[in-house]
């Protein structure tokens, strides 16, 4: 390992070992791990073409992966090796591993549960090809500037990536524009502009299986990188323009924000990486084989929300226009490959594109979604006569009226055989709410798969302490198996284990302790509760319901400083998509009661409220290992799944959360004592909002707890602007509190309290704890993997 090392230093690094920096040392690490994992890579490639294995096209457009090299040195079996190796030069593995950027192409839980999923695809060997986009801005960094969120680009390219391997063989021309032709009694897209798709691959290494997939992002090149005569007379900029046109549309992230700028960009992007994707996965498909028929064995396509849902319109275009098949069997053919997860009820986030856009940018698209739209009717007409007359404009493809626009999410239902909600409560309101038709038309196509996390990244990595206590305790078989932390629960009853699981808890705080007095200056201490809340920013999430928690706890401590309140450090982390602005002040309000409380000698020692700015994948690696308390507190109905729910759990920290996403299976997990549940649930609150009697001020009249803190945020307690905060005093009571804080308040409250007590009883809380993490088994995502095999996908796994 050493020699390897070295000599990757020198020769391909190019520095002579006594003047390698860190960083040096960091490339040459690289790309030893990269090396290795090739030579796999190359195996897996060609196994998967001697089966002739089906290989499945998982189209994203995010996936966040977090950092590269501890994972494949994990992979390969050589991470105590390689740190060996390394400290016999003087280096430690855990410093490089700080230096490498954090690759963070994707938003939130959707784009890291994509990361997870590839994670687990190759640990099953299961052959799959991640498609998505090589934005060269991922999403912003946070600063935190006086309390105020501040977006900074985020440059991770600006060092090179050694995990990626340009591809210039594997390179499509993508259109945009133009108008449709008649070629020979065939429909043909043309002229428009073009621009080049272009592979840069990152190898997904398998864990405890020797495969290695891919994850293949696309680049944008101009198809003429610049204009030489204009270059010529000196016009130096505009000559090269046409590069830099071309690569807009891999430019930046989109941040999951409602505005209306910039969707033009976002559809490009969208059609950029799925016209690619498409033609790629054909390309492969045609290599290997030449029978059409056999395409829904060899391939399968998913849909990963519906920002790839240009994928069946794509797909028709090439099979019917180019390859010329006859649009039943191109539409037999494309319905049987593509699958689609939904991630989402919320309306605002549910893609809708204006057709007059789709027509200047995608005419053939348009054309093609439309004759969808048409036969789709007719095949509604044949089954219910005239007995179903307002059926069509609930399921139509293309909404009619002044301004028709194409719904992303009917198109993805129609043109895919299996749909599916991402846990069983959202499943279910998949099913109810969102497409109630088309589940009465195609019940069979609706599928539930719970989602789940990646227990090497989320345990081994992040927790390397708790999984070596685990192996010692149980064995190593839950590393394939994650179901087998059930053999944990016994311990439960076993002090020496629960005193054990509690040092490597209060190691972990004490780390994350050391971060926060590092990056914020504010002295925690490590032995109060650790009570976290670490997801995007978003009003449907109740951040505030946490704040307005925190307020009423800290007016209580006031007036009973004597009575037993526990310690307790809350922690929040999280991004605001930058247009939102109601998010942005929900962190500065965050930042403004902080700085308040934190100061006040009467409370200090006992409440603090930080919040961690830039959260990220390594962010959340040293967090959740060291949580105490997992608030998971959506407005019941709203939270698809969550996945740090699970994280969190999976570390031993106590959900308190509403029935909501997957907190509803956690709590069927782990029991009813040892998750606090509260709040109304989904049908209380379709009751609620069905009664039209809602009144947030009634509320607020009646409890005067809630009163008192909602009059300090407008009297400008915290803050040196007493009117900063009207605007969340209005949203909660002018706007009838959307999502309902005041409703669940009490019951809020009150959870808080049980979670107080319960805290006061160490040694109850580590067993609890340890029922927590037996619990956690069927949150891998090897299992959500091995449901969208077997169920969805129908797809087999390479021996291992
Ligand atoms: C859409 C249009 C224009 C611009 C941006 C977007 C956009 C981008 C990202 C819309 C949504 C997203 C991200 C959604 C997301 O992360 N959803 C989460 O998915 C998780 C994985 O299934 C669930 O656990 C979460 O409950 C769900 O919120």
């Amino acid at each position: 390992m050493k020699q390897a090392l070295l000599a990757r230093l020198t020769l391909g690094i190019g520095v002579p070992e006594d003047e390698a920096t860190l960083r040096d040392w960091f490339q040459a690490t690289a790309l030893t791990v990269r090396e290795l994992l090739t030579a796999r890579w190359h195996e897996t490639n060609r196994q998967i073409r001697e089966t002739g294995i089906k290989q499945v096209s998982y189209l994203s457009m995010e996936f966040l992966l977090g950092r590269g090299l501890q994972n494949g040195l994990m992979a390969l079996g050589i991470l105590d090796e390689c740190r060996e190796a390394l400290a016999e030069c003087g280096v430690k593995l855990e410093d490089l591993a700080e230096l490498e950027v954090t690759p963070a192409l994707g938003n939130g839980g959707l784009g890291r549960l994509a990361a997870c999923f590839l994670d687990s695809m190759a640990s099953l060997g299961l052959p799959s090809i991640g498609y998505g986009i090589r934005y060269e801005f991922g999403m912003f960094r946070q600063e935190v500037l006086d309390g105020w969120q501040i977006e900074r680009p985020d440059d991770w390219l600006a060092d090179s990536n050694p995990w990626e391997l340009m591809r210039p063989e594997r390179q499509y021309l993508v259109r945009f524009g133009g108008r449709v032709a008649e070629e020979g009694g065939r429909l043909r897209w043309v002229d428009g502009e073009a621009v080049h798709a272009i592979a840069y691959d990152t190898l997904v290494p398998g864990h405890g299986h020797y495969a290695v997939n891919t994850l293949r992002l696309w680049g944008a090149r101009a198809v003429h990188p610049m204009d030489l005569a204009t270059f010529n007379r000196g016009a130096f900029m505009e000559a090269l323009s046409p590069r830099l046109r071309a690569r807009t549309v891999v430019r930046v992230l989109y941040p999951d924000d409602s505005t209306v700028e910039g969707r033009e960009l976002r559809l490009r992007q969208e059609h950029f990486f799925v016209s690619a994707s498409i033609q790629d996965t054909l390309r492969r498909f045609l290599d290997e084989h030449d029978d059409w028929s056999l395409l829904p064995e060899k391939v399968s396509i998913h849909l990963n929300d519906t920002h790839p849902a240009l994928a069946p319109a794509e797909l028709m275009r090439l099979l019917v226009d180019d390859y010329e098949l006859d649009w039943e069997q191109a539409w037999a053919l494309a319905t049987k490959v593509l699958s689609y997860t939904n991630h989402t009820l919320m309306p605002e986030a549910l893609e809708i594109w204006p057709c007059d856009m789709m027509a200047r940018l995608l005419p053939r698209h348009l054309q093609i979604i439309e004759e969808i739209n048409r036969r789709f009717g007719q095949e509604l007409h044949a089954r219910f006569g005239g007995s179903r007359p307002e059926l069509f404009s609930q399921v139509a493809v293309v909404e009619g009226g002044d301004h028709p626009r194409v719904n992303m999410g009917r198109l993805s239902v129609l043109a895919s055989h299996k749909v599916n909600g991402v846990s069983q409560l959202h499943s279910r309101l998949v099913r109810e709410r969102l497409f109630p038709q088309f589940a009465e038309l195609y019940p069979e196509r609706f599928e539930n798969v719970t989602n789940g996390i990646a227990p090497r990244l989320w345990l081994n990595l992040a927790n390397p302490s708790l999984a070596q206590l685990i192996d010692e305790t149980i064995g190593q078989n839950w590393r394939r198996d994650l179901t087998r932390l059930a053999d944990l629960r016994p311990q439960a009853e076993n002090d020496e284990f629960c005193r054990r699981l509690a040092a490597i808890k209060f190691a972990n705080k004490q780390r994350l302790a050391a971060l926060i007095e590092h990056r914020l200056g504010i002295a925690v201490d490590p032995t109060a509760m650790f009570d976290v809340q670490v997801k995007r920013i978003h009003e449907y999430k109740r951040q505030l319901l946490n704040l307005l928690g925190v307020v009423a706890r800290w007016n209580a401590m006031r007036a009973t400083p004597d009575q037993d309140w526990p310690a307790r450090v809350v922690i929040m982390a999280g991004k605001a998509a930058s247009a939102y602005h109601m998010a942005k002040l929900i962190v500065k309000l965050a930042h403004d009661i902080g700085h308040h409380i934190n100061n006040d000698p009467v409370t200090s020692d006992r409440l603090k409220l930080v919040f961690l700015p830039d959260y990220n994948v390594s962010l959340a690696e040293y967090i959740i290992p060291a949580a105490d308390l997992s608030q998971q507190i959506s407005l019941a109905g709203t939270e698809a799944s969550g996945t740090g729910n699970m994280k969190l759990a999976l570390n031993g920290a106590l959900t308190l959360g509403t029935a909501d996403g997957a907190n509803v299976e956690i709590a069927e997990e782990v029991g009813p004592d040892d998750i606090f549940i509260f709040g109304m649930s989904v049908d209380e609150v379709a009751a609620l909002n069905q009664s039209g009697t809602y009144s947030s001020r009634e509320i607020y009249r009646n409890n005067h707890q809630l009163q008192e803190v909602i009059d300090q945020l407008g009297a400008g307690q915290f803050s040196s602007d007493p009117a900063r905060f009207w605007p969340i005093v209005d949203s909660l009571l002018d706007g009838n509190d959307h999502f309902r804080l005041l409703a669940d308040f009490d019951s809020y409250w009150q959870a808080q309290r049980r979670v107080d007590a319960a805290w006061r009883d160490q040694a109850s809380w580590m067993r609890k704890s340890v029922r927590n993490i037996a619990g956690a088994g069927r949150f891998s995502s090897d299992r959500s993997i091995s449901d969208y095999a077997s169920r969805i996908w129908n797809a087999q796994y390479l021996p291992a």
